[in-house]
């Protein structure tokens, strides 16, 4: 797991040392002013919505998608189970809880009366409030939950204290809504820098185990750029991650499609073919989502939502065809929602993401994520062969040979002018 410092170049003069401590104190300054501004604005709003549509796409231009686990993570975690020891005596998480069933706890709340915590998972978050999910599979009761004042006030470094996929306790209040009494460790966290707030990050999806990188064949056209992108996040964040085709039946005939996969599958990155539409390939779907959670993430219009209604119909998600440029009337995700499909199988729905930026990574580092281009490296005449304009570069060799796709050098370069 990479820490956020291993992202941080080494100061190498004494200039670059103090500019860096210029924009350190800058920074500071900066976050304690977020900070009052952040509690001034807690009551009684609540931390601001953070959707991640189509409308702040433009703004996202900028922004990663990446996990890395704060460095604050592990303190958090030993105070949760320092704060859950003390309450319960002992156990961690109260044992039936963990079941989803009742536990009663004469005397927790502060007025005494009987209240009862349940265990529970985030399926939605918004507006600092959240939907949690705390029945069984079969009951699947979903509760309105506020959070805990002590919960929105923590610094985490995150603008969401609380995300999708998180497990929670839940207090209920017997009205039929709840607080979130507390989040649990999490296993992995996928987290981007705000939008809006450059040194704090958002946390997209708590505890996600596998990336499904949904794209078209056609409507909208293929983008093999925003899918490099997309692998590059996920191996930043050690998520494995599986590349799904959608649209198939707009293809004119298999062949062009695994032609141009043929540089992933080349890579043992397992690509699936579907088309939500005739519903072909949504059984091989269905069987590489059961047992884990998954998050759906690509370009507005592919197919992410009606992916998951054609695995299951009943679920009534919010879909939209590819109207106007303004997306003025379409239906489309605009917030990450966690579906359970199973009892430890979860979905995602994330919105659309146009743009996809790479904040934090360095050139030198950009061909790792290219496992051909750095093995055909060792060729280059020059060890820091950068495989832009060098004599003697093996890289563009092996290009020009057709050893290395054309597309995947020409997002190795379109990423590599961006990078500072
Ligand atoms: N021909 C064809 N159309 C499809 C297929 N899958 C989805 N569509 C259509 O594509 C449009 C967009 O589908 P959505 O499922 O809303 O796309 P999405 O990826 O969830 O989009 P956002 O929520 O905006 O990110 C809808 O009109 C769907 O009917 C498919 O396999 N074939
Ligand atoms: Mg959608
Ligand atoms: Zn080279």
């Amino acid at each position: 797991m990479k820490s956020g410092s291993n992202y941080l170049r080494k100061p190498k003069t004494d200039v670059d040392r103090a500019l860096k401590n210029m924009e350190k104190s800058k920074r500071r300054r900066q976050i304690e002013a977020e900070r009052k501004k952040f509690r001034r604005n807690q009551q009684p709003k609540g931390p601001r919505r953070k959707s991640w549509g189509v409308e702040d796409a433009d703004e996202a231009d900028l922004t990663a998608f990446e996990r890395i686990m704060p460095r604050d993570e592990g303190e958090r975690r030993r105070m949760l189970e320092q704060a859950a020891q003390a309450r319960n005596g002992g156990a961690q998480v109260d044992e039936q809880a963990e079941d989803g069933a009742p536990s009663r706890k004469p005397g927790a709340s502060p007025n005494g009366a009987d209240t009862v915590v349940r265990a529970g998972l985030v399926v939605e978050f918004g507006s600092g409030l959240c939907r949690v999910d705390i029945g069984g599979e079969a009951e699947g009761e979903v509760v309105l939950c506020s959070l805990r004042g002590a919960l929105a006030e923590q610094e985490s470094g995150f603008t969401n204290p609380v995300a999708v996929g998180d497990r929670v306790t839940v207090r209920l209040d017997g009205a039929g809504g709840g607080v979130v009494e507390e989040v649990l460790p999490r296993r992995s966290l996928l987290a981007r820098p705000d939008v809006f707030k450059a040194h704090l990050r958002q946390i997209l999806v708590a505890n996600a185990d596998q990336l499904l990188i949904v794209a078209s064949w056609r409507e909208p056209a293929l983008w093999l750029e925003l899918i490099d992108r997309y692998l590059i996040a996920a191996a930043r964040g050690d998520l494995p991650a599986l590349l799904c085709i959608n649209k198939l039946d707009l293809a004119t005939g298999l062949g062009e499609v695994q032609e141009t996969l043929a540089p992933y599958t080349a890579l043992g990155i397992p690509c699936l073919l579907t088309s939500a539409e005739t519903g072909e390939g949504i059984a091989e779907l269905r069987a590489r989502l059961q047992g884990r959670t998954t998050v759906l993430a690509g370009l507005s219009g592919v197919g992410k939502s009606s992916l998951l209604q054609a695995i299951r119909p009943e679920l009534n998600l919010r879909t939209g065809a590819v109207s106007d440029r303004r997306h003025e009337g379409r239906h489309t995700t605009t917030q990450a929602v966690l579906v359970q499909l199973g009892e430890s199988t979860n979905v995602v729905d994330t919105p659309g993401i146009r743009e996809f930026g790479l904040a934090g990574l360095g050139r030198s580092e950009l061909s790792g994520f290219f496992p051909e281009i750095a093995a055909a490296a060792e060729g280059c005449r020059f060890r820091n062969c950068a495989h832009i304009d060098e004599p003697q570069c093996a890289v563009r060799a092996a290009v020009r040979r057709g050893r290395i796709a054309q597309s995947r050098y020409h997002s190795y370069r379109q990423i590599y002018a961006e990078l500072a």
